[in-house]
């Protein structure tokens, strides 16, 4: 990755990220630096960059052509994500920093004086992003703290494996308090329970350590990470009409956008912003209507089970796409495979897989392919059946060639796929239309357990699912 500082202090940039794990990646290579000093670009004598603004008013502001000419030195004619970073920006996040980590290029333009002319801002800036509400004085310490946190996310950055973030149950909680030898340091002994060498015991005290101090410190936090707990709880009482929420939530996908389980309700409303799909539980018409209006706007599809909520999310323009049976596989063991060739799929199948599908179910599938989650039955040198884990974590996506059925390629497959998610750590789980009698029955025989409810899948109009265009 390569980030472009547009700056009046380019060295203050250089230093500040020289040494370090960064500055180790930039000697690498991984990442590159490249600082434009905005003076340089000065059209004016004495290289002066500032003028009063008009209308009056305290201070000096940054003109527009130098900064146009120093983001055109960075960017060249190409469109670059173009970060200002400001006091008026949106707060900088984690979740931020993965986004910007996934761009090639980035150009962060710091701000100094009153503020910059608004016109070049219009021309340039992508984003406005602030890192916390404080006044510095200037923008080259908000550069270097996103230019951190991007770029320890860039593969290779942190070096031997440790790879930046993995989910966990601490994820919502701060982290627990950590101790190295000595054993007793002035008078303090290492909790005894550190020494004991009982894991489950130690992960018990972790947790509760992890917890005390996020109620202490971070209340904002905690209030969160008790609704997922009462949430988890509510639906661990019925694992097979509820495990896709569980799994999104065990899986870190899903936020909970809102509920009031805690509160003995029944509203679940939980969203995976990563494929749009959202899941609703209402405890009556009142509270689906209010669900359905925090719906955030990005949500191209919406998972539901109770029949009232289809009318209330039609007035939001999703209508009832599919009708599915919701299987599970609870046990631990894996199945056996019975087809000797079936592998990871790879870019050259997606012609075969998708032949019929739209252009929307190609992109879909070359997603999962590159994802490493579709897989094929092969025999006689050609594919003759695959399956995938869906985005969102389900299997799907079954089917074999018409003169291959009834061998048990798709029993192999579905197997196939429970074993690679119990790997994972993963509660195998998947919909089956409710019309297709075959792969019901294939559910059966391989000992996954259905639930009751009829599980609908609500689409926005103007979305295509891909699925549905899929042969299933
Ligand atoms: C009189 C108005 N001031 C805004 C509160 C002007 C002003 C103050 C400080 C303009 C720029 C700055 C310098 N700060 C940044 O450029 C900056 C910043 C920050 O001060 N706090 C948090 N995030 C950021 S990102 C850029």
């Amino acid at each position: 990755m390569r980030f472009h500082v547009l700056t009046l202090f380019p060295e203050m940039i250089e230093a500040g990220l020289g040494s370090g794990i960064i500055g180790r990646a930039l000697e690498g290579g991984i990442i590159s630096l490249h600082t434009v000093n905005i003076r340089q670009y000065t059209a004016e004598r004495h290289g002066k960059v500032d003028d009063y603004p008009y209308g009056g008013g305290a201070g000096m502001l940054m003109q527009a052509q130098p900064v146009y000419d120093a983001h055109r030195a960075a960017a060249g004619g190409r469109k670059v994500r173009t970060v200002y970073v400001t006091p008026q920006g949106s707060p900088f996040t984690q979740k931020k920093a993965a986004e910007f980590a996934r761009e090639e290029e980035l150009v962060i333009l710091c701000g100094h004086y009153e503020g910059i002319d608004e016109r070049v801002l219009e021309e340039i800036v992508t984003d406005y992003v602030s890192i916390g509400d404080y006044v510095l004085t200037g923008g080259e310490l908000p550069a270097m703290v996103m230019i951190d946190a991007i770029a320890r996310l860039v593969p290779g950055v942190l070096g031997n494996g440790s790879s930046a973030e993995e989910e966990s149950f601490f994820n919502d909680l701060l982290e627990y308090p950590q101790y190295s030898r000595p054993e007793v340091w002035r008078e303090k002994r290492v909790p005894e329970v550190l020494l004991s060498g009982n894991h489950s015991r130690i992960a018990a005290w972790r947790l509760e350590r992890a917890r005390e101090r996020t109620a202490l410190r971070r209340p904002d936090l905690y209030a969160r990470y008790e609704a997922k707990q009462a949430v988890r709880e509510r639906l661990s009482g019925d694992k097979r009409n509820n495990i896709h929420m569980m799994e999104s939530l065990a899986r870190g996908r899903g936020e909970i956008l809102y509920t009031d389980i805690w509160a003995g309700g029944e509203d679940i409303l939980l969203y995976d912003e990563k494929c749009g799909t959202a899941m609703m539980t209402a405890g009556d018409g009142e509270s689906g209507r209010r669900l359905s209006g925090i719906l955030p706007e990005e949500a191209e599809r919406v998972l539901i089970t109770q029949p009232f909520l289809e009318e209330l999310l039609a007035e939001r323009h999703y209508r009832p796409a599919q009708r599915c049976r919701q299987v599970l596989y609870t046990m631990r063991n894996t199945l056996p495979v019975r087809h000797k060739d079936i592998r990871r799929l790879t870019a050259d199948s997606l012609k075969d897989v998708c032949c019929g599908g739209g252009p929307g179910a190609e992109d879909y599938v070359r997603g999962r392919i590159e994802a490493g989650d579709m897989y094929g039955a092969f025999a006689e040198g050609k594919l003759v059946g695959f399956g995938g884990i869906h985005s969102d974590g389900r299997m799907g996506m079954l089917y074999v060639e018409p003169d291959y059925r009834r061998q048990g390629i798709g029993s192999a497959l579905e197997s196939y796929m429970v074993n690679r998610m119990l790997e994972r750590g993963w509660t195998p789980y998947g919909h089956i239309r409710e019309d297709n009698r075959a792969a019901l029955s294939l559910q059966e025989k391989l000992g996954l357990y259905s639930a009751a409810k009829t599980f609908c899948w609500m689409e926005k109009n103007t979305c295509k699912q891909a699925d549905d265009m899929l042969r299933f």
